[in-house]
């Protein structure tokens, strides 16, 4: 496939580590006595045993209430029959509460729907050809390593490479500029930015007087953040700004890589939609090696209400958030009465932990849970029921990252008694008595629907000859400029400088700057008890919470560890190596401190996400972080979270 050359990353690179690991799932399992960790055993069951239990006990919720019955699932696998079709058909027809799938991307894709209309973008394939790469807010050498190859092969050609991030990470570490705004600020430091662009008049006036929608009052709001004033609120110096105002002013071809790591902020998406005002101001787009990439997603034109079938609802179940977990287990009215998880390790992924596993400790409460391993989640399960790997299953892949569409093809049969998820929602059906042809479907059934026929951009894609070839591009030209001539999908066809979409949601209608929840300017008081702005963000050799249990992955990751200013240490007393226990008013975790001026001071980065029951003390990063939601798009504020640090040395329990 072109986009991977055939590369690797590290955890691909070992996945039949994970495939074939003796620590899987193998069969159905029941538990007995106590949840939690270290609480019950599990005892296995058969197939039928376990779908006639669940079953039974949905069909008694049912009868009074489905909307007792919470699914709660995310990116265990993307595929798009295991990852949003069955369940969703499943779920809809039983009339159980909707889940907001919002702990990733959602106040990005929002804020970046403002400005550009959909979360569309630059083609990365074409990034080699810019003069000038902006990664912001992001990773690649870790999170998107396909990327970072084509941006070695751009600074081949004499790109600069220029990082905006409070961590100089295995990315940053690599580019030839760092600048390090505070966490949070982001929108700031693009106002000025774009304030030192149009006073310089360094803007693209054709583009702007063609294809964008508000300049004149975004003018008038530019007008309000001199670099000075945004200079203080991030933390640099003006001179950082304007020399990047006047960089990125001055350069044709500029590529701004932004990641999802700046938006799990209570502003997020305002950053988002302010950043993303750029590349219009300065008439990047005209090039194809110009412009900005969050997401690609919304290129595909899937049909993804064939796959869902919201029709099969009746009436409006209530709606809860997956960001806010534990509150629901706790104290949703009428109550959660049982929980189906696949896909997703909330025990360990959801914001403020302790809430989520006091809600999941909750004897009356019905837990089961699809998992390839038995991870935290599985500790409070009533049933487990074993789950299939990619090698294992039919699949059909998007991506966010990329213009091509895959096919996953199944390498082995499953391992054990492992089923993949659409079939065991088939099953589920049966066993409900939903006699709706829908649930007869097959996989490849499924992934014929969502191709559809004759869709955007999908035109000669068929199902069974992306099965045979494995994958293809979207039918778009080779080297797309996908608004080099204006035509974004905003209900304008312009880039939205002035968005009347979000006036009409009570938003600011101009690109402005929120602040955090938690920092010193939105709540002095906090800021004085935790004044450390803690940020988790992906580990190189851990997806999410999974990998995080295989011996490999663990090896190369080392410890738990948490990154820390040699000023923030100084002033606490800790050495280099030494445990810290690191804590707020929600909850605590240990881990071992490295010393560096690898993060900005104020600032605290613990890679993440490690398992719970696998840390030094029972809790990881998630311990700390809040259920708060994100400006818009109702999304996770992960990064948004104020801790204090202190020498605290531990025996680490394993
Ligand atoms: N190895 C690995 N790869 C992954 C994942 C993984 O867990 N491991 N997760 C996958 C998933 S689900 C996702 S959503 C993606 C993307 O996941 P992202 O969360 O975008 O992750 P990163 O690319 O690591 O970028 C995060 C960067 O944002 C920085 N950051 C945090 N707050 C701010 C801020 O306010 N301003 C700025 N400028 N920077 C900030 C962090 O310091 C970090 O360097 O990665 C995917 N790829
Ligand atoms: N502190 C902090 N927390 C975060 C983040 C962060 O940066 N910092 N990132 C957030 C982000 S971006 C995301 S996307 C979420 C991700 O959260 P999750 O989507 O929960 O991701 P994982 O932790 O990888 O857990 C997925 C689980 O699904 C299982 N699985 C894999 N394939 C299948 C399958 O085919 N069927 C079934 N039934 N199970 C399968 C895996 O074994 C794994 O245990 O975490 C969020 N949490
Ligand atoms: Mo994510």
């Amino acid at each position: 496939m072109p986009f991977t050359a055939g590369t690797l990353c590290t955890k691909v690179a070992r996945y039949l580590d994970r495939t074939y690991s003796p620590d899987r799932v193998l069969y159905p399992l029941r538990r007995r006595g106590g949840k939690g960790p270290g609480q019950g055993t599990f005892e296995r069951i058969g197939w039928d045993e376990a779908l006639d239990t669940i079953a039974a006990r949905f069909r008694e919720i049912a009868s009074e209430d489905a909307q007792g019955i919470l699914p709660y699932s995310y990116a265990g696998t993307m595929g798009l029959v295991n990852y949003a079709s069955m369940d969703r058909r499943f779920f809809h027809r039983l009339g159980a509460s909707l889940l907001e799938r919002t702990i990733c991307s959602s106040a990005g894709k929002v804020g970046i729907g403002l400005t550009l209309g959909a979360s569309v973008g630059m083609d990365p394939e074409c990034v080699p050809d810019a003069e000038m790469i902006v990664i912001w807010g992001s990773n690649p050498v870790v999170s998107n390593l396909h990327f970072w190859s084509r941006c070695l092969e751009a600074r081949r050609r004499g790109a600069r490479l220029v990082a905006i991030d409070p961590w100089r990470n295995d990315t940053v570490r690599r580019c030839d500029q760092w600048i390090a705004p505070r966490p949070g600020t982001d929108a700031a430091f693009a106002l000025a930015v774009m304030h030192v662009i149009v006073s310089e008049r360094l803007y693209d006036a054709d583009y702007v007087a063609h294809h964008t929608l508000g300049f004149a009052a975004m003018r008038r709001r530019l007008e309000e953040w001199p670099p000075e004033r945004a200079a203080e609120i991030c933390g640099i110096s003006v001179k950082e700004i304007v020399d990047f105002a006047c960089d990125y002013g001055t350069t044709k071809r500029t590529a701004i890589r932004l990641n999802y790591g700046l938006q799990r902020h209570h502003g997020g998406g305002m950053a988002v939609r302010t950043i993303s005002c750029l590349p219009a101001l300065t008439g990047a787009w005209r090039d194809p090696a110009g412009g900005l990439l969050l997401g690609t997603s919304d290129f595909y034109d899937l049909d993804h209400a064939a796959l869902e079938r919201p029709d099969l609802l009746r009436g409006e179940p209530r709606k809860i958030n997956m960001c806010a977990l534990g509150d629901a287990l706790l104290e949703a009215e009428p109550p959660v009465r049982a929980l189906y998880v696949y896909n997703s390790n909330p025990a360990a992924v959801a914001p403020d932990a302790n809430r989520v596993v006091a809600g999941l400790s909750r004897p009356d409460l019905f837990t089961v849970v699809h998992e390839i391993f038995l991870t935290d989640t599985c500790d409070y399960a009533d049933i487990v029921l074993p789950a299939t790997t990619q090698l294992e299953h039919v699949d059909l892949h998007k991506s966010y990252g990329h213009l091509y569409l895959l096919a996953n093809n199944p390498a082995i049969a499953p391992v054990g008694e492992a089923k993949p998820n659409a079939e065991v929602f088939r099953l589920l059906a049966r066993r409900m008595g939903f006699t709706d042809p829908c649930f007869d479907d097959d996989d490849d059934t499924l992934a014929r629907q969502a191709i559809g026929k004759g869709r955007r951009h999908l035109g000669g894609i068929d199902w069974d000859t992306l099965k045979a070839d494995g994958w293809k591009r979207l039918d778009v030209p080779s080297r797309w400029a996908p608004f080099a001539q204006g035509g974004f999908p905003t209900p304008s066809g312009r880039c939205e400088f002035y968005s009347r979409t979000a006036e009409e949601q009570g938003l600011d209608p101009l690109p402005a700057y929120t602040p955090p929840r938690e920092c010193p300017e939105t709540d002095p008081a906090l800021a004085t008890r935790f004044p450390l702005q803690f940020i988790s963000p992906p580990a190189r050799h851990f997806l999410n919470s999974s990998f995080a249990n295989l011996p490999f992955a663990r090896e190369l990751e080392r410890e738990p560890r948490l990154e820390i200013h040699p000023e923030d240490a100084g002033l606490r007393g800790i050495r280099d190596g030494e445990t810290v226990r690191i804590f707020n008013d929600r909850g605590e975790c240990r881990l071992v401190a490295h010393v560096t001026a690898d993060v900005r001071p104020g600032v605290v980065v613990s890679p993440s996400i490690w398992w719970r029951k696998l840390s030094l003390c029972g809790g990881n990063a998630n311990s700390l972080t809040s259920q708060a939601l994100t400006d818009m798009g109702r999304g996770a504020t992960f990064y948004d979270c104020l801790v204090e640090v202190m020498p605290a040395p531990v025996t680490p329990v394993d």
